[in-house]
């Protein structure tokens, strides 16, 4: 394990000078230490200046105008769809689909494909681990169609119970929908085997992969899943859009989501035709500005290369369990280190973690507090909440050592 800063797979240093943020002071003389990665990440200045590059040179409409702007700013949205396929491996830009965030991937595949395929009494299969994103719009789906939910439990120390999961397949379940990677435990869950075994069952999958696609190399076409949601704000990319791959078959088979400009192709006053894939789920104007600044991302993260990425985060996360588990008092939750991303939920005994996160912000150390919407695994753990500290690219291993001197100072302060 490398000592102080050097982790030779990133030029750290360099990477921290690309984005802006990272340099800032919290208080005077106090400089930031962002561990709070999970939440949304911070973004390089190639990706702030495709943004304002986009409205000061290009700003246009798209798909619609035939003058120059028009042409100029719809090339640079339909190719940063074009990169954002090559970045998961994705066969076809058809099959991106662009929407708000994660949440709204999900909420488009509930409502679209869930309502036209799902009757009374059938099955989806969730698990314990979800964020809320992944589990409130199968509830409301549930509720409104009278499906079974079923949960594939989460063992003690933070993985998915694959034996349960076995025998809940034997229920021929029509859906299997669970996450990459827990943004509480740090899971990270074998989807390649886990999506085998449900096609065998005859289930469609779709993995909730708002924390993997930044952190992890991914390609679809190893991976073999049906449905594949994530955020580009977690990944480098602006706040405002998220993404959708979906197998082709499935998503020409389903209804639209939303109705409005850019999903049709002709319209009547009592009737419409449909818009081919991709626009069939995109109604109205797109976030054209926030594609084309997260284009610039999967850029940016190409660049670094997302195996150099994973390794990085490998060795802040295995140096964070070691000191985190050496201070009394503290508890970590999920597996160990080779079975997790750069997450670490946990919790000081005898304080709150509203009071962790204040006093480290104090020292310039931010974290998140509370449940990260993801009540349930909370709830199987015994817990209202935890301080999680989440790691990224620009992160070094001394701010690993300033979190555990924050955290000897709380101790200090509540003795
Ligand atoms: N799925 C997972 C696993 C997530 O961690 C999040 C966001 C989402 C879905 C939803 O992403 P959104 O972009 O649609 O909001 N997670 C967190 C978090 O852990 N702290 O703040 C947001």
């Amino acid at each position: 394990m490398p000592n102080g800063s050097e982790i030779a797979v990133l030029d750290v240093d360099s990477i921290r000078a690309d984005f802006p943020v990272i340099s800032r002071e919290i208080h005077p003389g106090v400089p930031l230490v962002y561990l709070d990665s999970a939440a949304t990440t911070q973004k390089p200045s190639q990706v702030i200046e495709a943004v304002t590059s986009f409205y000061q040179h290009q700003n246009a409409n798209i798909h619609r105008g035939i003058h120059r702007l028009a042409e100029e700013a719809t090339e640079a949205f339909e190719d940063a769809r074009q990169r954002v396929a090559d970045f998961i491996g994705a066969p076809s830009p058809r099959q991106v689909i662009f929407t708000r965030n994660a949440t709204e991937a999900i909420n488009l595949v509930a409502y679209s494909w869930g309502r036209a395929n799902l009757k009374r009494g059938d099955l989806i299969i969730l698990t314990e681990m979800e964020h809320h994103s992944n589990l409130v719009p199968w509830q409301m789906l549930a509720a409104e169609r009278e499906l079974r939910l079923a949960f594939i439990p989460v063992t003690e120390d933070g993985l998915l119970d694959l034996e349960v999961y076995k025998d809940l397949l034997e229920g021929c379940p029509q859906l299997v929908a669970f996450t990459h990677m827990s943004n509480m435990l740090g899971t990270i869950n074998p989807v390649t085997e886990m999506t085998q075994m449900a096609h065998q069952a005859g289930a469609v999958v779709l993995i909730d992969a708002a924390q993997s696609v930044p952190h992890l190399p991914v390609d679809i076409s190893n991976l073999g899943v049906d449905f594949f949601a994530f955020s580009s704000h977690k990944m480098c990319g602006p706040t405002g859009i998220g993404i959708l791959y979906g197998r082709e078959e499935l998503l020409d088979a389903m209804p639209p989501f939303q109705g409005g400009g850019d999903m049709i192709k002709r319209v009547r006053l009592d009737s419409f035709t449909v818009n081919d894939l991709p626009y069939k789920f995109e109604a109205g104007t797109p976030p054209i500005a926030q594609g084309i600044g997260l284009g610039a991302a999967v850029d940016y993260l190409s660049s670094l290369g997302m195996q150099a990425v994973r390794q990085h985060e490998q060795h802040l996360i295995a140096r964070a369990l070691d000191r985190l588990e050496e201070i009394p008092g503290v508890r970590v939750y999920g597996p160990s280190a080779e079975h997790r991303g750069g997450v670490a939920s946990f919790t000081l005994e005898g304080v709150h973690p509203h009071d962790v996160a204040q006093i480290l912000d104090d020292r310039g150390i931010a974290v998140r507090a509370g449940h990260h919407c993801a009540m349930p695994i909370h709830e199987k753990f015994n817990l209202l909440a935890t301080t999680r500290a989440s790691f990224y690219l620009y992160n070094t291993l001394e701010e690993i050592d300033q979190l555990v001197d924050g955290l000897y100072k709380v101790k200090e302060i509540f003795s």
